[in-house]
């Protein structure tokens, strides 16, 4: 090379960092402009264009590359669960209130903790359906996202947060503090849930109950691409500076400043002098959330002066400077068309009723629960009644009122059927159970119940295994257990109803693959009463794999924290029963995952399972930051000093739960040495 390329050598090198650089600002100014600020500045084709000569320079010189590049926003497949990481700041529910009463109430309970009240204003946000968030920036760039998990440790799900427009992948302004934590509400807009529940019908794939569900599920997935093209968004509403900035010390500046570094703020925020104000926000909203594309559950209340909130500081649970008034559940009338009765997977009997559809909280509802025969007989609803339902959280509502004066001539009171719909074995309700119950365990509704729930999110994740291929796998007769689906050919599924041979084939594949799921989601599936997900993970967790599980005594059982008396029996009676043996037998020689993982990361936390009290006080931490410490490191604490106990905690002045301690020859450790615990292993 002479002296004069190389000289162009360095040149082009300079042309190109330019053009890239020059590439991503444009880019990122447009991609603001259209999904924060709603007002697009550049034509789709040419945001192609420039995006994809910013790829091509990228693939290229691939050292040019930087995570903030509008390019980096969708990324690889994670190959394994999300990382729990403990937040820096802990990430607090909110109290509720449901009336204005108990707004009142809250503001006399916080006027109360302090000596002096200086003057204060309120500022009034929408609270919005869905998952709350942790973004931090470091030197002005997106590094770190967590979901709100326990409130103390959340779950690293960065890779999904990263395709979300409306968060910033660089913030917006010169000079960036070191450090800014942003909290927010990532959500899905109704069209967009009602569109992922249409494509989910259309692949026989279970349905999300509400947005909220349909948000943290996404937010859950292991592939990024899934998650950007469900199109998420994010509202900002709160941040955290350091160095500390002075000059932003109430919440409206608070929410300036968040929009100043580019994020979408909810415009529908107020300032309020006083609670007649914020009153008439609570009115306004009531009627009007429903004009939003976006589900709202109620209005967040919070003190404007950031002096008076660290004044006030937080409870136990929640910050006393702050609180959510939520609205009633929406109701609307409709009438009744149909009264039938729903066999489940546990063989409860669950009458329905079947109503003309209507719109309720944002989706299509045609049919309610009625709960029980009880409650059938209280409402006496009856077919052609005018009823008033509401949205219970799940996505079938349930009946409140019947309408009686516009009941019209001639109706029956409804007969509940003495047998079963499916089967028809004769009905059995147990004494002193609101249940009634199919108990044939060859009856198709519940194979089919166990199939559902087998191939369900949070047990083996199937998809394209939905109600309406399960029905027509046992109607055909092609599955009649759980094992059978793990024996299907594609041909014989590519003859049903509305199958290919592709989608046949794509069937087997995630049938097949679900064979690496691990063991907790493989106990949730099994569907035993009581066990579901969070039990499933505790008992996978203590009993390592099934043959464990399967010897374990109900005393075993029980003696792990969390696991009571009901749910020790139902295990042990699950397992007693021959057909469910033979069941369990038939996965492992299908190779269904009967182990736990040891290098789970619940595993890899300090104080797993471990169950401390705490009693006295200690020298140096407060109860609730030493509460705290060990939740973070997956350790429990409790207030009763019994066997289940692994340590006790002393501080000065320790009284009978000392005593209780030596008496049960308890490990007892001090402050110093519940320190070592967490910094050791
Ligand atoms: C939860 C929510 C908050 C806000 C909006 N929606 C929510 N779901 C808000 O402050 N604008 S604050 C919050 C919380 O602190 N847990």
């Amino acid at each position: 090379m002479t002296n004069s390329d190389a000289h162009k050598q360095v040149n082009l090198d300079r042309n190109i960092i330019d053009r890239v650089s020059q590439l991503k600002a444009k880019l990122q100014e447009a991609s603001y402009a259209y999904y924060v600020l709603d007002n697009p500045i550049m034509e789709d084709t040419i945001y192609d264009q420039l995006y994809r000569e910013l790829q091509d320079l990228e693939n290229k010189y691939p050292n040019l590359i930087t995570p903030d590049s509008p390019t980096q926003r969708v990324g690889d497949k994670l190959d394994r669960q999300f990382n729990s990481v403990t937040h820096n700041i802990p990430l607090y529910s909110l109290e509720n209130a449901f009336n204005f009463e108990e707004l009142k109430n809250w503001e006399n309970r916080w006027q109360r903790q302090i000596e002096t009240i200086p003057e204060f204003n309120y500022i009034c946000e929408l609270k919005i359906d869905g998952s709350a968030i942790a973004l931090t920036y470091e030197n002005g760039v997106f590094t770190k996202g967590l979901t709100r998990g326990d409130g103390i440790t959340g779950e690293d799900i960065t890779h999904n947060l990263r395709t979300i427009h409306s968060i910033p992948l660089r913030l917006n302004i010169d000079n960036p503090p070191a450090i800014v934590e942003v909290r927010g509400e990532a959500f899905l807009p109704l069209q967009e849930f009602n569109r992922i529940n249409q494509e989910r019908e259309k692949n026989n794939e279970n349905l999300f109950a509400n947005p909220r569900n349909a948000t943290a599920g996404t937010l859950r997935q292991l592939d990024p691409k899934i998650v950007s093209e469900r199109k998420l968004q994010f509202f900002a509403y709160n941040v955290y500076i350091s160095p500390e900035n002075n000059l932003i010390n109430t919440q409206k500046k608070a929410l300036e400043f968040l929009q100043q570094l580019g994020f979408l703020v909810n415009p529908n925020y107020q300032f309020c002098q006083d609670l007649n104000q914020v009153k008439t926000y609570l009115d306004n909203w009531e009627m009007e959330r429903k004009n939003l594309p976006y589900m709202t559950d109620g209005v967040v209340v919070k003190i404007n002066q950031f002096t008076l909130q660290n004044d006030l500081g937080f409870t136990q649970k929640f910050p006393r400077w702050a609180i959510a008034v939520k609205y009633p559940a929406e109701e609307v009338t409709t009438t009744v068309e149909k009264i039938i009765v729903n066999v489940g997977r546990t063989g409860a009997v669950t009458p329905l009723a079947i109503m003309k559809p209507v719109s309720l909280g944002g989706t299509i509802v045609q049919r309610a629960t009625l709960h029980n025969v009880d409650r059938v007989r209280e409402l006496d609803i009856r077919v052609g009644d005018t009823v008033i339902i509401r949205k219970a959280g799940e996505i079938i509502p349930e009946v409140v009122e019947v309408i009686k004066d516009l009941r019209p001539n001639d109706t029956q009171p409804y007969q509940m059927p003495t047998h079963c719909p499916e089967c028809d074995s004769i009905l059995v309700r147990p004494e002193n159970e609101a249940v009634t119950r199919c108990v044939n365990t060859s009856c198709p509704a519940i194979l089919r119940g166990s199939l559902i729930h087998w191939a369900d999110r949070d047990a083996m994740d199937i998809r394209g295994l939905g109600e309406k291929v399960v029905i027509s796998l046992i109607e055909y007769k092609l599955v009649k257990s759980i094992a059978d689906l793990y024996k299907l050919k594609p041909f014989e599924i590519a003859d049903l109803e509305r199958m290919g041979e592709k989608s046949a084939q794509k069937l087997i594949m995630a049938i097949e693959d679900s064979k690496k799921q691990s063991f907790h989601r493989v106990l949730y599936g099994l569907g035993i009463r009581y066990v579901g997900a969070s039990n499933a993970q505790l008992l996978a967790d203590n009993f390592n794999n099934i043959d464990n599980l399967i010897k374990a005594t109900k005393e075993e059982l029980e003696g792990i924290y969390g696991i009571g008396e009901e749910i020790a029996n139902s295990v042990v009676e699950w397992f007693s029963i021959p057909k469910n043996k033979e069941l369990v037998e038939e996965l492992k020689d299908l190779n269904i995952n009967f182990q736990s993982n040891s290098t789970q990361h619940i595993k890899e936390k300090k104080l797993s399972n471990k169950v401390f009290v705490l009693t006295g006080t200690l020298p140096t931490l407060k109860r609730n930051d030493a509460k705290k410490l060990i939740e973070a490191e997956g350790g429990k604490v409790s207030s009763s000093v019994s066997t289940k106990i692994d340590y006790v905690v002393v501080g000065e002045d320790a009284g009978s739960k000392l005593e209780k301690a030596r008496k049960l020859n308890l490990q007892i450790i001090d402050e110093s040495q519940l320190l070592d615990l967490i910094k050791s292993t």
